[in-house]
């Protein structure tokens, strides 16, 4: 019997400061019942789905920014988005601003403010919680910038790892299932994590500029689809998994984002993407089978891995400078 799953990744178009979350989720909705007409069983949102993509904007105190902040999932802000796709058996992938009361690493309980995503089965049931690693950006107002990129200011590093579970979706009575969030697909030992864990989908919810501003060098706008792509394409293709990337999309307070979502196959390749700047859902077919390929062949980790000469990945951050090869070493 093959293992097929039809999937959609959601794009969003821009949802602008003001506009309150009854407004994203009813569009949300609007887009699981698009997707149930096209048999979609399992439905990517973006990252920070609910509100507009708040670490643009510099606010002094950080309880200010509660407002955006979500203290349970669901809520009552959420509950109609999880009852419909309940009421239709639809799975979802949902990226949000998480506000915790939880002990750090000291063991004292406070505040801790993530970038989350969570995945729902058909059946309405959360299982499994993702927190973002890689946060892009800075923590400080920079006075250089046109537009902030203030991760670093209001959310903490994830602490969750790099989870995968295997649990039921659509028809399917187990599926291995990771998340990744935005600026994560750019590095491949968070796709690996996943693939030492078999996962055989990638739910992955971006917001990107379509402009980097870096005093380094300048990117054009479409070398930053390019290395969205060719991010999401290399990670699936190298631990031979589905990935479903859903953007925000669009001009939004201002900032333009990119969209470009992709729905891409364990050989790498685009089976489905975006083209609005618009909701939008962009649906494919993705027949699980395909993963064995990758992974008893080229891919095949436990007969061709070698993790004793990756020890730099695990104990280094930064580079370090190499040897200077020296005439006497002739
Ligand atoms: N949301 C997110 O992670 N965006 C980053 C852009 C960072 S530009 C400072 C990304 O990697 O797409």
């Amino acid at each position: 019997m093959p293992r097929i799953i039809t999937v959609g990744a959601a794009q969003l178009g821009p949802i602008q400061r003001a506009e309150p979350r009854e407004v994203a989720v009813a569009r949300m909705i609007r887009l699981l019942e698009r997707a149930q007409i096209r048999g979609v069983e399992f439905v990517v949102f973006p990252e920070l789905a609910l509100t507009t993509f708040f670490p643009r904007h510099y606010l002094e105190c950080l309880e200010d920014a509660d407002p955006w902040f979500e203290q349970s999932m669901p809520n009552d802000d959420t509950a109609a988005l999880f009852a419909t796709a309940k009421r239709f058996g639809i799975g979802f992938h949902l990226g949000f601003a998480e506000r915790a009361q939880e002990p750090d690493e000291s063991g004292v309980v406070r505040t801790r403010r993530f970038n989350s995503s969570i995945l729902v089965s058909g059946k309405g049931d959360i299982v499994l919680k993702y927190r973002k690693v890689h946060l892009p950006g800075h923590a400080e107002f920079d006075s250089k910038r046109q537009v902030q990129h203030l991760e670093k200011r209001y959310f903490e590093p994830g602490n969750l790892g790099f989870p995968v579970i295997r649990a039921p979706m659509g028809n399917l009575s187990g599926l291995n299932m990771g998340m990744l969030i935005c600026n994560d697909r750019r590095w491949p030992e968070a796709w690996r994590v996943l693939g030492l864990q078999g996962v055989e989908m990638v739910a992955l919810g971006y917001n990107t500029p379509s402009t980097n501003q870096a005093a380094a060098g300048f990117e054009a706008p479409h070398l930053r689809v390019f290395h969205s792509h060719l991010s999401i394409q290399s990670g699936a293709y190298q631990n031979a998994t589905f990935a479903v990337a859903a953007a925000k999309a669009g001009v939004e307070d201002g900032c333009e984002l990119f969209g470009h979502s992709i729905i891409v196959n364990p050989q790498g390749e685009i089976l489905a993407q975006a083209t609005s700047w618009d909701d939008e859902l962009v649906v494919a077919d993705c027949n699980l089978e395909q993963c064995a390929l990758g992974r008893t062949t080229i891919f095949a980790f436990d007969k061709h891995r070698r993790p004793d000469a990756y020890q730099r990945i695990t104990q280094q951050v930064g580079a370090v400078e190499p040897h200077v090869w020296a005439p006497e070493e002739k």
